[in-house]
């Protein structure tokens, strides 16, 4: 199952061009709120060092691809309408876009460091770009309690009906919103009651026991978009201070698509998410692109060593989500799969996974069949409840 990232924020803040960016997908991007109505969906990519260039041998990837020793492993973007405040009573695109975001895995919140447009998307002077980032988290708790407690009485009549566990009921029931049993468990603990007390929750407890389901069911990354308009610096600072335990990335999506374009008409030499670029030799450049280019190098490369577009990504999958990748083979000794093709897959795998999560990963049959799994680097034997590490080779051997 590929990883799906969840674009969202207020109208106007820069979620197209951040997809575009990674996608190079044509899609409208506009100065004005409400431009995108449908969802985007594309491919992006998460980065990581790829082992050929440690190993010293010429990789052949299937699932992913190799940039000069930078290995790129696909994941799904969603790219929404924007959101406005009272979306979860269905103003602006609503409900249905706050259900298209419950499917992802993690949300990347683009908001307008600049401070130019409103909550609304609308020109302005001086936004509060805190606002932006407690009101998005707002409406989810709102949509999720609106839900939940409209068919709490259902739940619990179902549950006595049916004779079920509790726990394993609503478990079931909230996994569609990325909720598990753990998150429940764990709510239930915060509010000081026990797993028996779950059908007893009612008025402000059970409110407050949604509200800390959603925080605990939520991951996400801020992304400060447009810090390369000067105004952007001096917001950054603030809600740095303001939400010390956020994870906010400061990013120019509109460089990032600049630098990619520029790099697709072979005018320099721009990796995705690099720190720097360089002109082609005999590129001929406008003096109005030349003028561009050293902006933003000046602007964005130089002040926040990338434009934080793919960075973002990378902190979502690995950081906040707790990814990691691995690279299972079939020979330990070239690292190569039956076709001689070496490193060919590179997956995405919790790190809390073990041998026999990678091989069910890999194919229910390889899972079922499990005698062990060999680990490539040291060679050693390991068994099915190892626990996996970043940048693994790992051979599984199976029985038929
Ligand atoms: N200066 C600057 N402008 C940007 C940046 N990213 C996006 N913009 C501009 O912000 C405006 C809105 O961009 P979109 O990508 O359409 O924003 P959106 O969030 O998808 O907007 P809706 O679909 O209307 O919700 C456009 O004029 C973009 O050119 C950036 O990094 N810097
Ligand atoms: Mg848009």
């Amino acid at each position: 199952m590929v990883i799906k990232i969840g674009v969202v924020g207020a109208p106007n803040k820069g979620k197209s061009t951040f997809f575009k960016a990674v996608t190079l997908k044509d899609v409208d991007i506009a100065n004005y709120p409400f431009t995108t109505i449908k969802p985007n969906v594309g491919v992006g990519f998460v980065t990581t060092k790829c082992p050929c260039t440690e190993f010293g041998v010429k990789c052949a990837p299937q699932n992913s691809k190799c940039i000069g020793g930078t290995r790129l492993i696909p994941i799904e973007l969603v790219d929404v309408a924007g959101l406005v405040p009272q979306a979860h009573e269905g103003k602006g695109m609503g409900n249905q876009f706050l259900s298209d975001i419950s499917l992802a895995n993690v949300l990347i919140h683009v908001i307008d460091c600049s401070g130019k447009t409103d909550i609304l998307g609308e020109a302005c002077d001086n936004a509060d770009v805190g606002q932006e980032i407690e009101f998005l988290q707002n409406e989810i708790d709102m949509w999720l309690y609106g839900i939940i407690s409209s068919k709490w009485d259902k739940y619990f009549r179902q549950i006595q009906q049916l004779k079920r566990d509790p726990l394993e009921f609503l478990a079931e029931n909230f996994s569609s919103f990325g909720i598990s049993e753990k998150n429940i468990v764990d709510a239930l603990d915060f509010l000081e009651l026990g797993t028996d007390d779950v059908m007893l929750l009612k008025g402000d407890d059970l409110k407050r026991f949604i509200f800390r389901l959603s925080e605990l069911s939520r991951s996400s990354v801020i992304l400060a978009n447009k810090i390369d308009v000067p105004a952007s610096a001096d917001n950054l600072q603030k809600i740095k201070s303001l939400y010390p335990e956020r994870v906010i990335i400061p990013a120019s999506c509109e460089a990032e698509l600049a630098l990619r374009n520029a790099a697709e008409k072979g005018l320099i030499d721009y990796v995705s998410g690099g720190a720097d670029f360089t002109l082609k030799d005999g590129a001929q450049l406008t003096e109005k692109q030349k003028k561009g280019l050293d902006f933003l190098k000046e602007n964005v490369l130089k002040k926040y060593q990338s434009t934080g577009v793919i960075f973002a990504l990378n902190k979502a999958v690995f950081d906040v989500l707790g990814y990691i990748v691995v690279y299972p083979v079939e020979n330990e000794t070239h690292f190569t799969n039956k076709h001689n093709q070496a490193f060919p897959d590179a997956i995405l795998i919790h790190r809390d996974s073990t041998a026999l999560d990678l091989a069910y990963k890999i194919h229910t049959d390889i899972g079922d069949n499990f005698i062990r799994a060999i680990n490539a680097r040291t060679k050693q034997v390991i068994g099915k409840d190892y626990i996996l590490k970043p940048d693994d080779i790992i051979k599984i051997v199976a029985g038929k």
